[in-house]
């Protein structure tokens, strides 16, 4: 069998707020899904935030239940594990990738896989197939992540050797090894049981062999942020293949519909660059859809952002959808160096004292203790607690 793996889709982000961005999504997601129905997936696995939000606008949820029904129809089944933008802030709210569960015609056709239900397995031609995986655990939430892969290695690591096992898992994390910022998880805490482990959450395609295991993220879908169009400059969305019966993966990958143009340049050469550029804007349109442009320009020259920006504008209007800029001057650079230091200089201490009178020796505490949640909220209920008796001694002579 086929599976087809899908990293972030963001259904319902509309970037800048243009609403021609959150349809890109909407069609470049049809489009995929397109694509793996010709590919004849018999499974697609989605990595989390298949919603940008846990509250999505309509016309997401009807794009997402218009290709679940799709798939259903051509006898694909989807695997969802829920990212950090899916999962609502209040507990008591619905996680938005259950909605297609509630339609009779897909509900034996979705299968969400979290701490409560951890392990899809099929055989197929005597492989055991393994599908396995979680829903994203913020990093306070480490050692139940750690706990819950632990589990998952015991019940599928009691298959006798004889059998042929696939095992695949699926996490929607910051992993250490590709983002060293992250206190997620690393790849040394996951148990070595598997012949896949594909990550979603970091946007980025990237991948790494760790002992018998490869790491596959494959990205997510649509560019979302300026950092992203810098680290991955491309114009493809990315949807992996593995065939079950090989062990074998390859890369399927779709034309985005909209173009990303990244220029970087120097003010003194700023009208040629700019000259250039409208050349390659008009050669930019794809079906009447403009592009995007990124330009990141160092003002040696100094001519001052307001000239610079005049200039951008007259080379690009009517031709582009978005222009997003850096201007990176000297002036700005010597002003943020001058910030820095004086910050440095600063006695945050004083400061407090001066903005919070009465509870200055807590709000320090609090400061210091910025980086360690569980030491802060305590903090905050000391502060509270003083609050409280302070309010309540205040009240009671006026009643
Ligand atoms: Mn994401």
């Amino acid at each position: 069998m086929k599976l087809a793996i899908i990293g972030d889709v963001h259904l319902g982000k509309a970037q800048k707020g243009l609403s021609e961005r959150e349809d890109d999504i909407y069609e470049l997601f049809s489009k995929i899904s397109e694509q793996v129905i010709e590919e004849k997936a018999g499974i697609v696995c989605f990595l989390g935030d298949l919603f940008d939000s846990s509250h999505p606008p309509v016309k997401a949820i009807s794009v997402a239940m218009n290709v679940f029904e799709n798939f259903a129809k051509n006898n694909i089944k989807v695997i969802l594990i829920a990212g950090n933008h899916d999962i609502p802030s209040i507990k008591t709210r619905m996680c938005p990738i259950e909605l297609p569960k509630m339609n009779e015609n897909m509900n034996n056709n979705i299968i969400e896989l979290s701490v409560q239900n951890q392990v899809f397995k099929f055989n197929e031609n005597n492989i055991n197939v393994h599908i396995c995986g979680v829903e994203y655990h913020p990093p306070e939430k480490r050692q139940s992540l750690i706990k819950a892969l632990e589990n998952i290695s015991s019940s599928i690591s009691l298959k006798s050797d004889s059998e042929k096992n696939l095992n695949i898992l699926l996490l929607h994390q910051g992993l250490k090894e590709f983002s060293p910022a992250e206190e997620e998880i690393s790849l040394t805490e996951i148990p070595n049981v598997f012949d896949f482990i594909f990550v979603g959450h970091l946007h980025l395609r990237m991948e790494k062999s760790h002992g018998r295991t490869h790491i596959i993220l494959p990205g997510s879908i649509e560019i979302g942020s300026v950092s992203e169009v810098v680290k991955q400059m491309h114009n493809k969305a990315r949807v992996i293949i593995v065939n079950t019966e090989t062990g074998m993966y390859e890369k399927v990958e779709i034309l985005l519909s909209r173009k990303f143009i990244h220029k970087k340049f120097q003010s003194s050469a700023i009208d040629y660059e700019l000259k250039n550029l409208a050349g390659e804007l008009e050669k930019s349109v794809v079906d009447r859809k403009l592009p995007w442009v990124y330009l990141e320009i160092e003002d040696d020259a100094k001519i001052g952002n307001s000239l610079i920006n005049e200039k951008i504008a007259r080379a690009t209007e009517g031709k582009v959808l978005f222009v997003q800029k850096e201007i990176n001057s000297e002036e700005i650079n010597e002003r943020e160096k001058n910030t820095e230091i004086s910050f440095k200089d600063v006695n945050i201490r004083d400061i407090i004292r001066g903005y919070f009178p009465k509870y200055n020796e807590e709000v320090y505490e609090l400061y210091e203790k910025r980086k360690d949640i569980s030491g802060a909220k305590e903090v905050m209920e000391k502060i509270y607690e003083k609050f409280k008796n302070n309010y309540v001694r205040q009240k009671l002579p006026e009643m």
